[in-house]
């Protein structure tokens, strides 16, 4: 069963929102990765969230960049949670994509998270907190990868402190 919905407005988002499905896929989260639009296809996108509502999809992310209403096209659809991963696809640096995907009236929320890379890698683990509501492994498995985020900042910090106490080592011994 299709448990996250990962749409692009257009192929060219595809590789900005790559991470997005790898940490699904890490995280053992099944989902479809495709392209629809808001604007070119709205057929197909009305279409995809009705037929994967129904096959039991929770969580819709959907990432776009310019007038980026995809998100919110799909939040007209469905009560489901829909995350919005802006993408900087224009000359105004992704402030287009942002305003649009962000400012929702009231009723149809878009959880937008942050511009690109960082917004899709956050939609996945989002989606992710969100099903593991009711999924106690994953749940589980969240938490485990949050142990590894705490042992790399922890590795990194003993990395930097050694090399700061060795320069003032050295600086003491040459005065
Ligand atoms: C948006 O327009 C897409 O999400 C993409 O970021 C942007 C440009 O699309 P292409 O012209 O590259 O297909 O709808």
């Amino acid at each position: 069963m299709t448990k996250v919905a990962v749409f692009m407005g257009s192929a060219s988002d595809e590789d900005l929102m790559k991470p997005c499905a790898e940490i699904l896929d890490s995280l053992g989260v099944s989902y479809l990765f495709t392209v629809t639009s808001a604007h070119r296809t709205p057929e197909r996108t009305e279409a995809l969230v009705s037929e994967l509502e129904a096959g039991g999809c929770q969580v819709f992310i959907c990432a776009a960049g310019m007038a980026a209403h995809l998100a919110g096209a799909v939040a007209a659809r469905t009560t489901r949670p829909v995350l919005g991963v802006p993408l900087a696809a224009s000359p105004l640096g992704g402030m287009d994509a942002l305003l649009a995907t962000v400012q929702m009236p009231p009723g149809f929320p878009v959880g937008t998270l942050a511009l690109d890379k960082a917004g899709a890698k956050n939609a996945a683990w989002l989606a992710a907190q969100i099903l593991a509501l009711s999924d106690p492994a994953l749940a589980q498995r969240l938490k485990d990868e949050r142990a590894g985020f705490l042992a790399s900042v922890e590795k990194a910090a003993a990395k930097v402190e050694r090399a700061d106490a060795e320069r003032r080592a050295g600086k003491k011994g040459t005065s």
